[in-house]
């Protein structure tokens, strides 16, 4: 079951401009920041309004082989992805298989903050990049 939307994912080319941008239109803090070198993203996590809802997160390439930057080279920056939060992201992931979407990983890996996380590819999703999040 999907529990909340978790966050939406934008694609950045500059994450500190991206950062800047969001800090100085609408007033959003930068609650967590790390490089996923797995993912090849550079990523930060804003919280939105008093911090209790979904956030948004930056997403900049750290490689030029990287989703991201695929991404980035044929869409232009703009909404990436669509996350929600899950309790067990193996029992959602076998739930959606079972519905007859393709999940890009067979076993799920490491996302933001040591959460587990898994894809839907766009395709079978409506054209929505789908992740799920099992938060650590
Ligand atoms: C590609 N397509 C998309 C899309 N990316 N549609 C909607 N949203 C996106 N983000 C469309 C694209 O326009 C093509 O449509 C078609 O999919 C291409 O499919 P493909 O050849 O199978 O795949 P690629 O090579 O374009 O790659 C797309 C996928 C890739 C989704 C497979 O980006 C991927 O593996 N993503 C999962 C990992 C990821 O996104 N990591 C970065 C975030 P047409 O032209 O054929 O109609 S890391 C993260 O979120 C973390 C760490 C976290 O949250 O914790």
């Amino acid at each position: 079951d999907l529990l909340r939307i978790d966050h939406v994912g934008i694609a950045v080319p500059d994450l500190d401009a991206a950062k800047d941008f969001y800090a100085e239109t609408f007033g959003m803090r930068v609650v967590h920041e790390e490089t996923n070198e797995e993912q090849g993203v550079r990523e930060a996590m804003l919280a939105v309004g008093d911090g209790t809802g979904p956030r948004l997160q930056l997403l900049a390439p750290a490689r030029p082989d990287s989703a991201i930057a695929k991404f980035l080279d044929r869409s232009g920056p703009g909404l990436q992805q669509l996350a929600y939060t899950v309790a067990d992201v193996e029992a959602a992931s076998a739930a959606l298989r079972a519905r007859g979407l393709r999940l890009l990983y067979d076993t799920p890996r490491r996302g933001t903050a040591g959460s587990r996380i898994n894809f839907v590819h766009p395709k079978d999703a409506g054209g929505v990049l789908v992740e799920l999040v099992e938060p650590a």
